[in-house]
């Protein structure tokens, strides 16, 4: 947009000479004029063209680079954009890494990781590369003296490199960094300095690479494949669709097996219950995944399919007599469980009037036979008593130890709170509250779904 008006703003300026020009040279201008208008649009569209086909990584993009950041997060670079998370609009990187504007003519980043090596002042630093260049920042600040020649910081290392991806000891014999280039492969002891290169015979040239969850992602084009940091080895089931599990997409190939993208996918969840009998329901975008009490199989299938007045993604989840309430921005959804579901009539309503809350909440759940709702919303959280005549949301109290909880859930072992990838659980509601250090983090893949890989 701001280039657009750019465009307008020099092509108006044009204008004022106009009224003093003779009739024909007049008619000629404008003949010209709108010539001018007319390639000036053309230029917009496609600049605005251009961009719009940047920032969607749904439409399957390859990025040039991928780090975890300090905090646990994934950022995808992508000429001059980032990606922060598994979902959401890209950024211009500059914003995030202002000093790579200064360095326009080395272009974008060809690999990105971060260090591993307690004790070094480099320590957790990323380290972006472009060119010949090594750019080093300690949470998004570039440190002094940078950026460097990689052949003066890692000597050895090749300019122009595809991919790189910190392996910390015991996954590599010594604390390494692995660099790619083209079919090459370099094991960069971070101690000794010494390099090793090594032939990596089943795997793709990697056009980025990140340590991700204790595994190891090359990224090729818009596929993936984990591999082996040690030897290279790629197992079966690879290459995969970056989409399916990295970004949060709403439509996916034909190809796809849902069942299985939806319990190895690293994207959140949105909400995630279970019914006081123990099935238990998890939803994902446009997607939800069933577990059945007393069945290890798991189901999925698309909201739309199953929930057709919802559509998508719902903010909240909580089971209730047989029923899911289902909360999506300001409305409350109540379906009757049952093979379908049945949507009950008068609903949607406002989440204000039925349960004494705004809407746009963050999780909800009941545990076990109780009828109190316990809805979290940013920090706080709240109870909501369903048996009572006028349902109000009572006994604020905040929670010290998330700041944003993107699903939870309560069953007989206690309650999950899911936030990002992984889940915590505490044994009761009130141990929830009153935690003060986090208690261990589980897998939302493996633990929740059985997903091992
Ligand atoms: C980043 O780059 C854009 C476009 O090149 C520019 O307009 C903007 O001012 C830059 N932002 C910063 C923080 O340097
Ligand atoms: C870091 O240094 C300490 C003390 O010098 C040493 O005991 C420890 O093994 C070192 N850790 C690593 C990972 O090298
Ligand atoms: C991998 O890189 C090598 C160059 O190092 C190149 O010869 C080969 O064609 C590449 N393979 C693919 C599949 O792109
Ligand atoms: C579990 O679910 C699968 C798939 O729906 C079904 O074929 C199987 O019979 C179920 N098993 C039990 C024990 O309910
Ligand atoms: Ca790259
Ligand atoms: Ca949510």
């Amino acid at each position: 947009m701001q280039q657009l008006k750019g465009y307008f703003l020099s092509s108006s300026a044009v204008f004022p000479g106009l009224s003093s020009l003779s009739w024909t040279r007049g008619l000629l201008t404008m003949k010209l004029l709108s010539q001018i208008l007319c390639l000036t649009l053309a230029l917009a569209y496609v600049q605005s063209d251009h961009h719009a086909t940047v920032l969607d990584r749904c439409q399957g993009l390859e990025m040039d680079a991928v780090v975890l950041n300090e905090e646990g997060h994934l950022y995808f670079f992508k000429g001059d954009h980032l990606f922060k998370g598994l979902h959401g609009k890209a950024e211009l990187s500059n914003e995030s890494f202002p000093e790579l504007d200064e360095h326009h003519h080395l272009g974008h980043v060809d690999a990105a990781f971060r260090l591993h090596d307690e004790n070094s002042t480099h320590h957790d630093h990323i380290f972006l590369f472009l060119d010949d260049k090594v750019f080093s920042y300690d949470k998004h600040k570039l440190e002094d003296g940078f950026p460097k020649p990689i052949s003066e910081v890692f000597p050895g290392i090749p300019d122009h490199l595809d991919a790189a991806v910190q392996c910390p000891k015991p996954e590599c014999d010594e604390d390494s960094v692995i660099f790619f280039k083209g079919d090459k492969i370099f094991h960069y002891n971070v101690k000794t300095k010494a390099v090793d290169e090594k032939e990596f015979k089943t795997m793709p040239n990697c056009t980025s690479a990140v340590r991700f969850m204790e595994h190891y992602y090359c990224f090729h084009g818009h596929m993936f494949s984990k591999f082996d940091p040690k030897t290279g080895d790629v197992h079966s089931r690879y290459p995969k669709e970056a989409r399916d599990y990295f970004m949060r997409c709403s439509k996916f190939s034909e190809e796809s097996d849902h069942v299985e993208r939806e319990r190895c996918s690293h994207v959140h969840l949105d909400a995630i219950t279970s019914d006081n009998v123990g099935n238990m329901y998890a939803f994902r975008g446009h997607h939800f995944i069933r577990r059945d009490e007393g069945n290890d199989t798991l189901k999925a299938d698309t909201i739309e399919n199953a929930f057709k007045e919802l559509h998508s993604e719902v903010d909240a989840v909580f089971s209730y007599e047989d029923h899911l309430y289902m909360i999506k921005d300001d409305h409350l959804f109540v379906y009757k469980v049952g093979e379908p579901h049945t949507h009950l009539d008068g609903y949607p309503k406002l989440v204000k009037d039925e349960l004494g809350i705004d809407g746009h909440i963050d999780a909800a759940f009941i545990c076990e036979d109780h009828h109190i709702v316990h809805i979290i919303k940013g920090d706080h959280i709240y109870d909501v008593d369903l048996k009572a005549s006028t349902r109000a949301a009572s006994n604020a109290r905040p929670i010290a130890l998330f700041k944003k909880v993107d699903a939870a859930m309560c069953d007989a072992e206690g309650v999950k709170v899911v936030v990002g990838n992984h889940f915590y659980h505490f044994e009761s509601l009130m141990l929830m509250v009153a935690a003060r250090s986090l208690p261990e983090q589980r897998r939302v893949s493996l633990d929740l779904f059985g997903c091992d890989h």
